[in-house]
This record gives structure tokens, sequence and C-alpha cells, in this order.
């Protein structure tokens, strides 16, 4: 190697690991969707040996690097195949939290579908204990799931700071998603289990899933109900070009909306106006085509509008990435400086679903990390 390709090779290993380095806050993570290839790869081995299924055809599959929006769903089917007992949700939930923690993540939101499995005996309650049982069994790091029963803020706060302890500090809280491909009364059922576990962890609702597939008019009552209820609502917004959804969409006004990739003109002055936070998904939307590349994804004119963004992976595990990676993306790509992007950061605290306790307490985590890394 030359100098200059080594200088320039410097270059990027240093604004990779500041990317690391900085306190993130994740918002829009599917459970399912963050799942580590080796940990896919080791159950599909376990399935094959079963003779469940085939596992070098599997393996190829989870392997691949590019993957269409319609793969996705086909793929998903796949994962539900090889995480739905119990047992391995609780498996999945420690390390995806595990994975987030370790690269500087302080405060994450993970979603997941609780699912119905008469043949695993699993029920969406059971699911959801599931998933609780994963984050409980986390020992890398503390995690402060529900204040009440964990420990005070106080105390989790003064470790999110200390940044010589031992165990990384990490908030999580969960979003329970509604599948686009659920009825209303099964979707009900969801927006009731958040309500009933929202001293466990559970502070909001998602719609996902499917873009292509079910009707706005099917989860209207839940997500209605949702609101009623006063329970924090994001919804997958334009992933493919759905102008009567689009619409429906945001005259519900929900809390926060993810990806807005397929908006036209008079639907993204519309959201601009309203000014919902967007959950910004880069290496997504670029792979499933909901954006035509990088260099022209509307993260930047969301950006230049000074419209409220927080960067997020979606599928960290499908996609190959990280939400470190998504940061370094948003640098490379349309040039923000370090202190752009931890102004970034720290804005995305804002449109947490927690409460003014966690918000605050995130405040000082950005206000110690400053000093350290501008
Ligand atoms: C819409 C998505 C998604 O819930 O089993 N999901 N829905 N658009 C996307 N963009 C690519 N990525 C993931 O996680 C997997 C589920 O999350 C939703 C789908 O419903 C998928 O089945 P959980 O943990």
């Amino acid at each position: 190697m030359d100098t200059e390709t080594e200088r320039k090779a410097a270059v990027v290993e240093e604004m990779r690991e500041w990317c690391v380095a900085l306190p993130k806050v994740e918002l829009h993570a599917h459970l399912n969707g963050s799942v580590r290839n080796s940990t896919l790869l080791e159950l599909a081995k376990q399935l094959g040996d079963k003779g469940v299924i085939v596992f070098e055809d599997v393996k190829d599959v989870i392997m691949k690097s590019d993957r269409s929006l319609p793969e996705c769903f086909k793929l998903f089917d796949l994962f539900h195949i090889l995480t739905t007992d119990h047992d391995t949700v609780t498996r999945v939930a420690k390390e995806v939290v595990e994975d987030f923690a370790a690269e500087n993540v302080v405060y994450l939101e993970i979603r997941t579908t609780p699912k119905n499995n008469e043949a695993k005996g699993m029920t969406k309650r059971s699911y959801m204990d599931a998933v609780i049982k994963g984050l409980k069994e986390v020992e890398a790091v503390d995690v402060a799931l529900f204040d009440s029963n964990f420990r005070t803020n106080e105390t989790l706060n003064s470790k999110l700071l200390d940044g010589d302890a031992k165990k990384k500090k990490i908030y999580v809280r969960l979003l329970l998603s509604i599948d686009r491909r659920e009825t209303t009364s099964a979707a009900m059922d969801t927006v009731n289990l958040a309500m009933e576990m929202k001293d466990q962890g559970v502070i909001g609702i998602d719609l996902s899933g499917n873009p292509v597939v079910g009707e706005w008019e099917t989860y209207l009552p839940a997500l209605q109900h949702a609101k009623n209820l006063g329970i924090p609502i994001t919804i997958h917004c334009g992933e493919v070009a759905n102008r009567k959804e689009i619409q429906a969409v945001l005259d519900f006004f929900p809390q926060r909306l993810g990806h807005v990739c397929c908006l036209n003109d008079v639907e993204w002055e519309k959201l601009k106006s309203l000014m919902i936070p967007v959950e910004i998904c880069l290496t997504s939307n670029v792979m499933t085509g909901g954006a035509p590349s990088l260099e022209l994804h509307h993260f930047a004119d969301l950006y230049n509008a000074k419209h409220p963004l927080s960067l997020c992976t979606d599928d960290s595990g499908l996609f190959s990435t990280s939400l470190s990676n998504e940061y370094y993306l948003v640098a490379t790509t349309f040039g923000l400086s370090k202190s752009e992007l931890f102004q970034q950061a720290q804005d995305a605290a804002q449109f947490v679903f927690a409460d003014d306790v966690v918000k605050k307490s995130l405040k000082e985590v950005f206000k110690h990390a400053e000093k350290r890394l501008l």
C-alpha cells in the first residue's frame, strides 16, 4: 500500500471507530430482522439435521446480501420457522440487545410481532414473556427494561455516564408490532397486550409487515384503540406508493413514522408541515428499492428541511448493517461533520417513547459524551 492509500484507510478507520463510540438511540429495529447470521445458521443446521428444512438451501438464502422487498418477506417467514419457539425467542432477544449495546446504543426500542403458535404452545403473551426473559438474561450489559423493578434511573444514569465502568448500560423498551396479515381482532389483541404489559417495558405499537398485503381499514380500529388508551404509535409509511394509505396514515397523525419512501410532492409537504418524526433506514431502503441510491435518499431533503429524524437500522441482520454503520454512511454520503452527527444522535433522544425521566437521563449521557467526542 502506498502512503496515500494508507492515510485514506486510516481516516476511514478513525471515522468508523468514532461512529461506534458515539452514544446512539435506536428507534426502529425489528427483533427477528436483527438476528445474527451465525445464530440463524446454527438454528438452520439444527432444523436441517431434524429434516425440517434443507440446510444448504437455507444457508444460501441467509448468506445472500442483496434482497428485494418481496424477498425480505419470504425470508421473514423462514426466520420465523427458525426462531419461533420460546427458548429461541429468549436467546435471540438476549443476543440482539447485546449486539446493540456492544456498539454503544444507549437506548433501544425493539419492535416485535407477538405470535400465536399452537404447535409450540405459544400465545402472544407467552411469546412476549419469552422476549422479556431474554432481556433479563443479558449479562454483558446492564439492561434497564422498566424502572420500578429494576434499579433507579439515578443509579443507571451514573453507570451510563461512567466511561470506565466494566459493564455497558442500555435502556431497552418494547414496541408490539401489528403484522399487516393480521385481522382486526388479532390487531386488537396486540394492543390490549401492550396495555397489559405496560409495566414490563412495553411502551408502544407499530404497524409493519409486507406493504402490499392488507388494508388500512383492517388495522384502523386497533390503532384508534391504542390512541384512545394513550399508547404511542409508529407506522411504516410509504414503503410502496399506496396513495390512499399514505394519506390515511398522515391523517391519523401517529407519534412517529418509519421509512416515508414513496411520498408524492403533496404528501411530502404535508409530512413536513405536520413535523412527525421519521425513522430513517438508509441501507434498508436502498436494498429494498424504496430509495434509488444512498446519494438520492430522502434523508438529505428532510435533514436540510430540519425535519425531526432518527437514523435506524430496521433489520441489522437481514441487511448486514449496524447503527454505527448508518451514521458512517450519513457522514460519507452527505458530508455531515462529527458535530452534526453528534447533534443527530442527540436529537433522536427527543423522539423516544419512554418517559421524561429517561429523556433527561439520555440528555446527561450526551452532555457527558460531548466532552469526550468533540
Ligand atoms: C415492513 C418489516 C420490515 O416482528 O418477527 N418487518 N415490515 N417493512 C420492513 N422493511 C424491510 N422489516 C421487518 O420481526 C420481523 C417482522 O418485522 C416486520 C415484518 O412483519 C417481519 O415479519 P418480528 O420480530
